[in-house]
Parts: structure tokens; C-alpha cells; sequence
């Protein structure tokens, strides 16, 4: 028995879902309510104590982390394996797959987050806003989330996302240089983690940021067509909500191209 708590826009969460559909896995999704900080409520808490999606609760046992609970899934679930033999390449996914949590993923968060979330805070009392983010277990995600609710775009973490996406994306395109897929020919979890956070771009029609990266370009367009990515991602994006957020991209993208020319 499989259970996921998730969130449709979390890139986190994302990677999960497609790792679970390669693996063709029935699991059951329970949806957590991270605008209104259902994920800082005391039952959550006890499942994952940092207080954010995923959480993936197998045979009763709560796993946490989206990287460990992708790796867990994949040594759990031997068939389809999507971590290579040979050390040295496994040793390279992982380092993508580091760099993914410790910088790419705070980067997406503070181009994400001002526009997703932060409209429903905004809707709250000042009170009640102070009192909900008080209560993010980590001190530097709580004060980046105060900064991104106080500036929105405008925070200088913004900044700094924009050049960590891009310097990521020059890597990338190295990297597909010397091989079809990040780490070797083969599909691996790199590229599994990577993708989610291409749909950040995607939906928001942010496409620009990687137009003079044709590897990339035909990277992304791979991953988008494998059915686990439709599975996994693609299906909770319906016209509607794509059509919703390019409109919110659109309006972000001049603020987007500042940072970009920003040295
Ligand atoms: N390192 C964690 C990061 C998880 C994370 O930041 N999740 C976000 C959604 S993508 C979240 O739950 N945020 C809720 C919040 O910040 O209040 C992982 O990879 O699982």
C-alpha cells in the first residue's frame, strides 16, 4: 500500500509521481493544502516534521526527502531501474540530484511562490499571515517566505534564482552534449528530478530563458512526451489552469528578463 501526499504544483512532489509512473506503481495521492498551510497542521507534522510535500507512506512507514523517497522507490522497486550500474555515473546523478535540493529548488520556490501561493495569503489578516509563517519549522524557509510575502518578485532571492536556472541550464547543455540523457544514454532519476522544474517554465512561458539551448530544448520536449511525465505531471495541468498561469507568467516575465541581464 502506497500513499503520497502531494501537491499538483510542487516540482518535489513531481518527480515522485513520475518516478511512481515509470514503475507503473498504483498509489494513493492524498492532496495536502499547501496555500492555506495544511502541511504545518500537527497531524501533517507528525507524518513529515519539516512540514512540506512529498511524504510517501509505504506499508505504513512514512518516507520523506522527494530525492530519498525517488531512490527508496527505486531500490524498493527493482523493475525498470532508472539508477545507473556503473558507479561513476550514479555518482554524477546523485550530484545533480544534490544540486537539485540545495539550489535549484529553493530558486524554483522563489520564482513559483510569489505567484502561486502568496495570493492566498494575501487574502489573510496580517495577523493571521504572521501567525501561519511563524510556524514553518526552518528558520531559512521561514524568512525566505517572509521576504518573497513582503517583495514578491522583488526579493532578492529572486535574483539569484533566475541566475542559478541559467547557470543549471548551461550545464545542461554540456552535459547533453556528451550523451541522449543527463548522466548517459539512458533515462535516469537526474532526469527525473530535473524535469519538474522545466514545467515551472513551461507553464509559465518562461521558454526564453533556454531558447539558445537546443539541447535542452530537445531534452525537455522528450520528457514532456514519455507517458510517465504525463502520468505523473501533466495530467493535473488541464487548458484552463496552463492558460491561467502563462497569463501570470506573461505579467512576471519582464521582471524575469531584468533578473536575467542582472550580473
Ligand atoms: N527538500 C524537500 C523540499 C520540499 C519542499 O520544499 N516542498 C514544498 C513544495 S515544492 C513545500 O511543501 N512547501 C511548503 C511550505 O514551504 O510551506 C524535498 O525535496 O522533499
Amino acid at each position: 500500500m502506497i500513499e503520497l501526499y502531494t501537491h499538483p504544483m510542487s516540482p518535489c512532489a513531481q518527480k515522485v509521481r513520475i518516478v511512481l509512473a515509470e514503475k507503473s506503481l498504483e498509489y494513493q495521492p492524498r492532496f495536502v493544502d499547501l496555500a492555506n498551510k495544511e502541511n504545518l497542521k500537527p497531524e501533517y507534522l507528525a507524518l513529515n516534521h519539516l512540514g512540506v510535500v512529498p511524504t510517501l507512506v509505504h506499508n505504513k512507514h512514512p518516507i520523506i526527502e522527494s530525492s530519498i523517497i525517488c531512490e527508496y522507490l527505486n531500490d524498493a522497486f527493482p523493475q525498470h531501474n532508472l539508477s545507473p550500474d556503473d558507479p561513476l555515473e550514479r555518482a554524477e546523478m546523485r550530484f545533480w540530484m544534490k544540486h537539485i535540493d540545495t539550489k535549484l529548488h529553493p530558486s524554483c520556490g522563489a520564482l513559483q511562490w510569489p505567484i502561486i501561493m502568496r495570493p492566498a495569503l494575501l487574502e489573510k489578516t496580517e495577523t493571521e499571515r504572521k501567525a501561519l509563517l511563524d510556524r514553518i519549522p526552518e528558520k531559512p524557509r521561514r524568512e525566505r517566505q517572509k521576504r518573497l510575502m513582503e517583495m514578491g518578485l522583488e526579493a532578492p532571492d529572486v535574483i539569484d534564482a533566475v541566475q542559478v536556472y541559467r547557470s543549471t541550464i548551461l550545464r545542461m547543455e554540456q552535459a547533453l552534449g556528451l550523451h541522449r540523457w543527463i548522466v548517459s544514454d539512458h533515462f535516469s532519476l537526474a532526469d527525473i528530478c530535473l524535469a519538474p522544474y522545466f514545467q515551472t517554465i513551461y507553464q509559465f512561458g518562461w521558454e526564453k530563458i533556454y531558447e539558445d539551448c537546443p539541447r535542452v530544448t530537445d531534452w525537455f520536449e522528450r520528457c514532456l512526451n514519455r507517458d510517465s511525465y504525463q502520468k505523473g505531471v501533466s495530467s493535473d495541468f488541464n487548458k484552463e489552469l496552463l492558460s491561467q498561469l502563462k497569463e501570470q507568467g506573461q505579467i512576471a516575465w519582464e521582471i524575469i528578463e531584468r533578473h536575467l541581464q542582472h550580473k
